[in-house]
């Protein structure tokens, strides 16, 4: 049998046009046999610009149901499909192109010039561009045979050394987490998806499409997170998916009310971590209990507080269906409950590494296959979370920010280079928004007067929005321990509640 993802869907599209699969507030209403047939329109323009099984196709454009058309149209001829961060600037763009080789660049005609410039020979276009060559072609494609360890997705995830990694997801590692989750959330075509979600990340993409594509769910599709649009649909929405900012957001309007969420059955929070205020918050104002879940790129969704059961504020759940976890001390010893240890995996769901970095992959797993996550944690040992995964912190280097991972050395290495200063550390900071906002602490060359506006003026453009600080710090000397190691810690705290 192909194992081809599509294929997979398809088995699940309800039949003729009874049941819609997206819904735009104030815009189409779009039934499964349209998505089809758009997915295959695309499919024959694709294989048209020259895309032949195994070819990337990248895709930076503005959420639209149209680029979902184009993620299913790369499954259903073979392609490997490549998401970008549509905040991501020329400096990223360059990096990712580079490595990834895409034969088709879906851009926004904004910036059509940069990526021309940076990707000479792929077929660049914008949305409107691939859908005039498609409008006209077969509303049939016949999807391509695929094995469950063939290519799908390429997503890139930053990486510690400042340099992202695409991490390889294939049709198995897809298939096998979407069908995990909709079991796990008793997900039915009854539901209707509140999603407001971008869709160049796992979250949006993976997690939340294909929890709908997998049990002929409807969704209603927003162009990004509103707290007032979202206050207004959600008496039309049966579950909600988001990062903890949508929640506190959500919290912050006095319009939200339990009234609000009458016909809501289940919140899910993930991409970063749920402050248990938050959950009780939530609790408090709405009855509701939020489930949160925790996942990465590599390994798609790990584990889930309960459908039915305890969900236990401050706390992740247990493995999901199919998928192990153990937490393993320093010397690579099991750890029991409540003893903290880094968290591994092991699955279906595990990636099949790092796109042409073999090293890097090979440091990722352990000697007997699981993969490390970089994220410490602990089972909860008694109590109605017990059994539960607790994480308390990360191995890596890292900042979520808004629920967009944030990897301090790529802001570094570009602060470095900015004349006048002597070195630098980028730290997140606590932020009611954001959940931690990125910070960075400055040493000023000698005779520099560097301003927190030349750094800005300096970094805007070159990176994204979302990874430029938003507070600026100088002091004379970074803190070092004994054996010259930078001292992140101590700058945490003291700047964590200036
Ligand atoms: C936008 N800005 C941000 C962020 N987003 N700054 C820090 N962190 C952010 N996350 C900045 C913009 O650069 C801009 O700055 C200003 O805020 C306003 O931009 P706008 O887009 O209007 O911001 P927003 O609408 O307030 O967006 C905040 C948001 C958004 C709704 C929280 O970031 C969001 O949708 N986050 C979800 C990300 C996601 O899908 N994560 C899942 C990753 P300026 O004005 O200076 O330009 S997948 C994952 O993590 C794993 C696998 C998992 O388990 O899910």
């Amino acid at each position: 049998m192909n194992a081809n993802l599509y294929s997979l869907f398809e088995r699940h599209f309800p039949r003729g046009t009874e049941q819609p699969f997206l819904v735009v507030p104030n815009g189409p209403v779009v039934h499964y046999d349209e998505l089809a047939a758009t997915s295959a329109r695309i499919a024959h323009a694709l294989v048209g610009a020259g895309c032949v099984p195994g070819d990337r196709v990248a895709a930076q454009v503005d959420k639209h149901w149209h680029v979902l058309a184009l993620y299913l149209a790369c499954l259903r001829a073979g392609l490997v499909y490549l998401p970008l961060n549509t905040g991501y600037q020329r400096a990223e763009l360059g990096y990712f192109f580079g490595d990834a080789q895409p034969r088709v660049i879906v851009c926004n005609a904004e910036h059509l010039g940069v990526v021309a410039v940076l990707e000479r020979d792929a077929t660049v276009l914008t949305l409107a561009e691939l859908m005039d060559r498609a409008r006209d072609l077969p509303a049939q494609f016949t999807t391509v045979d695929r094995t469950a360890d063939d290519l799908a997705a390429i997503l890139y995830t930053s990486g510690t050394t400042g340099r992202s990694k695409g991490a390889m997801l294939t049709h198995r590692n897809l298939a096998s987490n979407g069908l995990a989750l909709v079991e796990s959330w008793g997900f039915t075509r009854g539901d209707m998806l509140l999603h407001a979600l971008p869709i160049y990340h796992v979250h949006g993409l993976f997690v939340a499409t294909h929890c709908a594509l997998l049990s002929g769910a409807r969704m209603l599709w927003l162009p990004k997170f509103d707290a007032a649009e979202v206050i207004s649909l959600l008496p039309r929405a049966t579950v909600m998916m988001g990062v903890p900012t949508f929640y506190t957001r959500l919290l912050a309007d006095s319009s939200f009310t339990a009234d609000t969420c009458q016909s809501v059955r289940l919140f899910v929070s993930g991409s970063a971590p749920l402050l248990a205020e938050t959950f009780d918050a939530f609790r408090a104002r709405t009855g509701q209990a939020i489930l949160e879940r925790y996942g990465m790129t590599e390994t798609g969704m790990i584990t889930s507080n309960p459908l039915d059961g305890a969900r236990v504020g401050g706390t992740v759940g247990m493995p999901l269906p199919g998928v192990e976890v153990r937490i393993v001390d320093d010397h690579g010893g099991t750890c029991d409950a409540g003893a903290i240890g880094g968290v591994q995996v092991r699955g279906p769901n595990v990636f099949a590494g790092y796109w042409r970095m073999p090293e890097k992959t090979r440091e990722e797993f352990a000697a007997d296959g699981w993969f490390r996550t970089g994220d410490i944690g602990q089972w909860v040992g008694e109590g109605p979370a017990h059994g539960y995964l607790r994480l308390v912190g990360r191995a890596k280097d890292m900042i979520i920010s808004g629920g967009l991972n944030v990897y301090p050395t790529e802001i570094e290495e570009l602060i470095d280079a900015i004349d006048g200063v002597a070195e630098s550390a980028v730290i997140g900071l606590p932020d009611p928004d954001f959940g931690e906002a990125v910070a960075a602490v400055i040493v000023r060359k000698v005779g520099h007067a560097l301003t927190e506006r030349d750094i800005s003026t300096a970094l805007r453009g070159e990176i994204a929005g979302f990874k430029l600080p938003k507070r600026v710090f100088f002091i004379e000397e970074l803190p070092r321990n004994s054996m010259g190691k930078l001292q992140k810690s101590l700058l945490r705290e003291r700047f964590g509640s200036s």
